[in-house]
């Protein structure tokens, strides 16, 4: 295990970028900065190196708009090998977009709530810790704040994310049901993703097409939070986005109450109560004894099973009976002899597809989630699972960025898919193994 630690500290010191003061999530691939990777990153190195875990935040954090959003992408460095980059989000376009940075006009799960919380778990000079967190903690707290007033139009506790690469699990076969009601034009453009990586572990080109033409509109509009509500043909309540906003909500209850900031924590708990109600009464589906999406758009629930279903243990959401009861269905579906925990959809769906980027492949970084929640909740034994399985993928594949989650895969070593030397994989292995 030392060995595979070894590796995985290297594996985050190489794609650490010291002039600024951020990390990649792997070379070619992903050259800028990403907000919830930023995030989890920063947990793996709290392990070893507090100073980049704080840099990591700090450099995040500076990028934070007027209005306190925080965006998905920060374009730190002038490189044409990502598609789309800079020139086509045109991010200044909105009136408080950084000055600093430029950047895209979308976020994604608000991660930085529960990393503080983490890093002060793992750090061992508590008190200095402690003041670095009292530096930052107001624009995490900003940015959930930005989220209740601008992300909730009918006003229930349930953000919106208005495009998939908000939500983190870009190509999710949920989005399918989006896109069936959209006809964008065909754009032109040059993809750079599959010059770094297969085509069939990645989006299609008429995929592609979608998510430029939500951005289009956005633009349109200079990305006015108001008129994205309006006219985005893409509006969702995501249960893993929404996890990790009621997760990060209660951290900062937690750091505000050591911090004595009385005023913050009622705000918060005020938001708290009434995401949880409100999640739990919107997205939980009876039928499917899991979690599901809500497209706001159109005003129907997305009936689908994914690893997003389960995330929700994770911010400790769901009462004792509807833990029993999606601990049931991920084990009746996705965790049967001849799989790795946890699939990122549905593998008994016929959307399933155990190689292609968030149609089915294991993340390291839903399990990582999966592993705490479920131990938080008592089921000490799946955890332990969940934790193996992530482990042996590692160790069988390298730092991959996801992986097949059919064991018959394994056999040669070659079951890891997408970039190599991924930053979370290496960060969050290194937090699994002190765990
Ligand atoms: C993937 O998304 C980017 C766009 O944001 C892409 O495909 O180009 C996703 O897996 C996302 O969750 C992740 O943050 C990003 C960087 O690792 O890659």
């Amino acid at each position: 295990m030392k060995e595979l630690k070894n590796r995985a500290i290297k594996v985050l010191d190489s794609n650490w970028k010291d002039e600024v003061g951020f990390s990649i999530p792997c070379a070619n691939l992903y050259p800028f900065q990403w907000f919830w990777d930023s995030g989890l990153i920063a947990i793996g190195f709290a392990h070893f190196d507090m100073v980049k875990a704080e840099r990591e935040i700090e450099t995040l954090l500076d990028a934070q708009w007027g209005n306190g959003f925080i965006p998905h992408i920060i374009f730190h460095t002038d490189t044409d090998t990502y598609f789309p980059g800079p020139d086509f989000h045109l991010s200044d376009l909105h009136p408080q977009s950084s000055k600093k940075y430029k950047s895209t006009g979308m976020t994604q799960p608000p991660v930085t709530g529960f990393v503080l919380e983490e890093i002060y778990r793992i750090s061992k000079d508590k008190d200095s810790t402690l003041k670095f967190i009292e530096k930052t903690i107001d624009k995490v707290y900003f940015n959930h704040e930005y989220f209740y007033k601008n992300r909730d139009p009918q006003n229930e506790g349930l953000v919106y994310i208005y495009h998939n690469w908000e939500s983190g699990t870009d190509n999710s076969p949920i989005w399918d049901d989006i896109w069936d009601t959209m006809n964008p034009p065909e754009y032109t453009f040059e993809r750079r993703d599959t010059t770094h990586v297969d085509a069939s572990e990645r989006p299609s080109k008429r995929e592609y097409d979608h998510y430029l033409y939500i951005i289009d509109i956005a633009k349109e509009h200079n990305y006015s939070d108001e008129k994205i509500a309006e006219l985005s043909p893409f509006l969702v309540q995501d249960p893993l986005f929404n996890s990790m906003l009621i997760k990060s909500n209660q951290s900062l209850i937690n750091l505000y109450e050591k911090l004595g900031n009385t005023e913050k924590v009622s705000q918060l708990k005020k938001w708290q109560e009434k995401s949880i109600q409100s999640f739990n009464s919107k997205l939980f589906d009876e039928e499917l004894g899991a979690y599901v999406h809500y497209d706001l758009r159109n005003e129907r629930p997305l009936r689908y099973l994914s690893s997003s279903s389960f995330s929700p243990l994770y911010a400790g959401i769901p009462n004792k009976e509807r833990a029993e009861s999606l601990v049931k269905v991920m084990m009746d579906k996705f965790g049967g002899d001849h799989q790795y925990l946890c699939a990122s959809f549905d593998p008994t769906s016929e959307r399933f597809n155990p190689k292609k980027y968030w149609r089915g492949p294991v993340w390291v970084n839903l399990n990582w989630m999966l592993y705490n929640g479920l131990k938080t909740y008592g089921y000490t034994e799946i955890a332990e699972r969940v934790k193996q399985d992530t482990i042996e993928i590692l160790e069988k594949n390298g730092f991959y960025e996801y992986f097949d989650s059919r064991k018959e895969m394994h056999q040669n070593g070659k079951a890891g898919y997408g970039g190599n030397n991924f930053s979370w994989s290496a960060a969050l292995l290194i937090d699994l193994l002190e765990s």
